[in-house]
């Protein structure tokens, strides 16, 4: 058994008068009397976001020098998938440390080492990270497992290793031994591109951010109301003319295919799967602009750049509504390299009960004839999901019945409580982005529940895991998304990621507090919650 990751944040800079600076010094001169290594520099090897599985501190550290190799040996698929990881990592510590830091695939049992294999048990996305005066080693069954390794071992490292220039050292890493696996297959993170369109590098930064907390699924929504943001090139006006306008009456945008490819690239070498939104039947008034024979009348209304919902749908009993289905989710399928497809299915108001219903099985057998597997928002499960579908809880109390007897009937569920982890609801009456309508959301109230135990009468096995959703109607930046998203979307990581035993508030706002100087130095706006005690504050 490893011990609870609960350590205090150490390596502060030594404030105050001498009388309180006394103690601290005595130490350091008992430290250096005793030759006691000197950790007081050191992350703890357990203070990281997500908690991990398990930590056993011990040993020397390891301290990266102008001499450290990185090997990561072997030519399988894996193997360069996992050098891939490995040139990332360089890249963010050859700046910082000035250090040539070379990828090699020569073996040897120095400097920071990827190998693949060990406990297999450890499944796709567990690793083992060993560090001590030699090295440090991470071993892993997967290229995914040495991924989050190394997104340990970065966050291992002082927040200066982040910074674009030259730092002082030392570069050390706690010695000891962490093994560690995801609690929860789906950690996921979505991005609302319609409302407000963000361009591929805006995505691939947002991608990074993510990336640090062993995030693994980016839900992209595609489509809304207020603008088409992906190329169809059976239905060309979707995206030229659906996606030329946002929120605010902006102008919007939309993304190529090679683009989009570029998303798709860009993420799977971070180790994510990308799940495309089609949102329908209703939030879809950007297509029934672009085509007026979507419209029940025949019309097309103009284009819309408000913020309600609700008020638009398909013309379920029209064949041309589903010709245009199977055209957009064949195009989307071929694109996507995923298993899943996003069809929305929320906040249908316009659309029967039966009309829904009936809409929905159609839906599905398209997403199905094209090989991908249905997700949809949980009033998916007030229709019939098929086989294998998920559905996507956004509701506040975890209670609803048709979502609990379609989990009992085999339907995975990804939570996403609003009044908990919709990334986008304000943090309290004052904060200038955001909407309330979920209450606000605090670090605390995002990050205080257990989603194995959330939805009334149903087990931890039909949870697939949970999903931050950050919603752009008052969003329009880089900045904003991440004043948003941080410090919440940790959270939501930590949830997905660390066993429900690490689950601890206290645990949490301390390693949490340890991040702020990372962001700081990447330049990540985010909000300084008072529940965290932030270093220097
Ligand atoms: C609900 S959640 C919506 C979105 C809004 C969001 C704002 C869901 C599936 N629908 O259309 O953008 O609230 O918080």
């Amino acid at each position: 058994m490893g011990v609870p990751p609960s350590p205090p944040p150490q390596g502060r800079p030594v404030e105050g008068n001498l009388v309180r600076r006394l103690p601290k010094l005595l130490c350091s001169l008992l430290l250096v009397a005793s030759g006691a290594p000197d950790t007081r520099s050191v992350t703890p090897l357990g203070q990281i976001v997500p908690a991990p599985a398990s930590v056993r501190p011990g040993g020397e550290p390891y301290v990266i020098s102008a001499r450290t190799v990185i090997r990561v040996p072997g030519q399988s698929r894996e193997a360069r998938k996992a050098r891939t990881a490995a040139e990332q990592l360089a890249g963010v510590l050859r700046p910082s440390t000035g250090y040539r830091l070379p990828v090699t695939t020569r073996g040897g049992r120095d400097g920071i080492v990827l190998k693949l294999g060990g406990d297999r048990g450890l499944g796709a996305e567990g690793y083992r990270l060993d560090s001590s005066r030699a090295s440090v080693t991470i071993i892993a069954p997967k290229a995914a497992g040495l991924f989050y390794g190394l997104q340990t071992l970065r966050q291992l490292l002082p927040a200066s290793v982040e910074k674009a220039e030259r730092q002082p050292g030392p570069w050390k890493v706690a010695g000891g031994t962490i093994t560690d696996e995801p609690r929860f297959a789906y950690r996921g993170a979505m991005l609302d591109v319609s409302r407000h369109f963000f361009t591929v590098e805006q995505v691939k930064r947002y991608i990074d951010q993510m990336t640090l907390y062993k995030i693994n699924t980016l839900h992209l929504h595609l489509s809304d109301d207020q603008g088409w943001r992906i190329a169809v090139d059976s239905w060309p006006r979707l995206a030229t003319y659906g996606g030329s306008t946002q929120v605010g009456g902006g102008p919007g945008g939309y993304y190529t295919k090679d683009d989009y490819r570029e998303i798709l690239r860009y993420a799977a070498d971070r180790q994510l799967e990308v799940v495309p939104e089609i949102d329908m039947p209703g939030h879809t008034n950007a297509a029934l602009a672009s085509y007026a024979e979507l419209n029940c009348n025949g019309v097309a209304p103009p284009l819309y750049t408000g913020t309600d919902v609700g008020f638009s749908s398909l013309c379920v009993p029209k064949d041309v509504t589903y010709d245009f289905i199977d055209d957009v989710v064949r195009e989307l399928a071929e694109l996507t390299p995923g298993r899943y497809l996003h069809i929305g299915g929320d906040e249908a108001h316009s659309t029967s009960h039966e009309d829904y219903v009936a809409f929905m099985d159609k839906a599905q057998a398209v997403v199905g004839k094209y090989g991908k597997t249905v997700v949809g928002w949980h009033q998916l499960t007030g229709a019939k999901p098929v086989k294998g579908a998920v559905a996507q809880y956004w509701g506040t109390a975890g209670t609803e019945q048709e979502v609990v007897d379609a989990a009992k009937a085999g339907t995975k569920l990804v939570l996403s409580p609003a009044n908990r982890i919709y990334l986008d609801m304000k943090y309290n009456e004052n904060t200038p982005l955001g909407l309330s309508w979920a209450g606000y959301v605090e670090v605390r109230q995002s990050y205080d529940w257990d989603p194995g135990a959330y939805i009334k009468d149903t087990p931890s096995s039909a949870i697939l895991g949970v999903e931050g959703p950050l919603w752009s109607e008052t969003l329009s930046t880089s900045d904003h998304i991440e004043f948003m998203a941080f410090p919440r979307l940790p959270g939501v990581a930590e949830l997905g990621w660390a066993p429900p035993s690490a689950h601890d508030w206290e645990s949490y706002r301390t390693r949490l507090a340890a991040q702020g100087p990372r962001w700081e130095a990447l330049g990540i706006d985010y909000y300084r919650s008072p529940q965290v005690p932030w270093p220097g504050k």
